[in-house]
């Protein structure tokens, strides 16, 4: 394994499930953008045969790497997956990066030179900077409203919490309690900044350009849409009422000492 300068070993994560004309490019793009990184290819049993192609690109490059799970769980559960995979391999470094080409691989070193002074890197869409090409209206009003959403109920600074392309370090991913994550959709992305910011570590936004898929399917489902509504609002009911709990305490604490 090659280091990445400062920050150790690289790991990127790429979720399949039906990508087969798709994550050959963009597993090459990856490997020219960032050489020294290794990719790993989370496939659930696609039927179209993504597993196969993925096999076919790691017999011909040691940097690459697949796993192949039993079936479709949502991308959740496979990035959990090649998390504890990369961790135990001792990477330094996660990457999530989506298959279809929405993710540029050139992009990349932006992430980790941010990443040298942060514990999480989110590409963001919707900061200065940002950009969303070839997305339907609609699309963009799911995401600007599920940010929003998100905003309100967690009240965390960042304004693309539900974004898929992120960066991690190590330390970031083990000292967030994986083994509590439950998403297993898009809320995902919120999940794991949302543990983040609870806990403390950095996280920075850094502008992307995220380009509609050209190839293949979208995944994004009405219950996807549904848990992640859901999910978001009661952690922002548990963060509220610990917010009013601690207020009521500190009033009372100050009452306490004027008597
Ligand atoms: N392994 C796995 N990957 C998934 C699953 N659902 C989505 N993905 C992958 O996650 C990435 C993002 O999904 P996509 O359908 O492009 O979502 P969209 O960009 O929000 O429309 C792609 O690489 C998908 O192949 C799943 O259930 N299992
Ligand atoms: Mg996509």
């Amino acid at each position: 394994m090659t280091d990445y300068p400062p920050l150790g070993k690289v790991l990127v994560i790429i979720p399949t499930y039906n990508e087969a004309q798709n994550v050959e490019s963009i597993t090459r793009r990856l490997r020219t953008s960032v050489p020294e990184a290794h990719v790993l290819i989370a496939d659930d049993n696609s039927p179209d045969g993504t597993g196969e192609v993925a096999d076919r690109l790691a017999a011909d490059d040691e940097h690459v790497h697949v796993m192949h799970r039993k079936g479709k769980e949502g991308l959740g559960a496979a990035y959990l997956a090649g998390f504890h995979w990369g961790l135990d391999a001792g990477y330094g470094v996660l990457v999530e990066h989506d298959a279809d080409g929405s993710h540029q691989p050139e992009q990349l070193p932006l992430l980790l030179k941010a990443l040298e002074n942060a514990d999480m890197v989110k590409g963001s869409r919707w900061v200065r900077g940002g950009s969303v090409v070839n997305w339907p209206k609609s699309r963009e009003i799911l995401s600007r409203g599920g940010n929003l959403w998100t905003r309100l109920w967690l009240g965390i600074d960042l304004k693309d919490a539900t974004g898929g392309f992120n960066a991690f370090r190590a330390e970031t991913l083990r000292g967030i309690g994986l083994d509590e994550v439950a998403s297993a959709g898009y809320c995902f992305q919120v999940d794991l900044a949302w543990r983040a910011v609870k806990k403390g570590y950095k996280v920075v936004e850094v502008p992307i350009e995220f380009v509609e898929r050209e190839f293949g399917d979208s995944k994004m489902s009405r219950g996807i849409v549904i848990e992640a509504m859901i999910r978001t609002a009661l952690w922002g009911v548990d963060h509220r009422a610990r917010q009013l709990g601690s207020f009521v305490g500190g009033l009372l604490g100050r009452r306490r000492r004027h008597v």
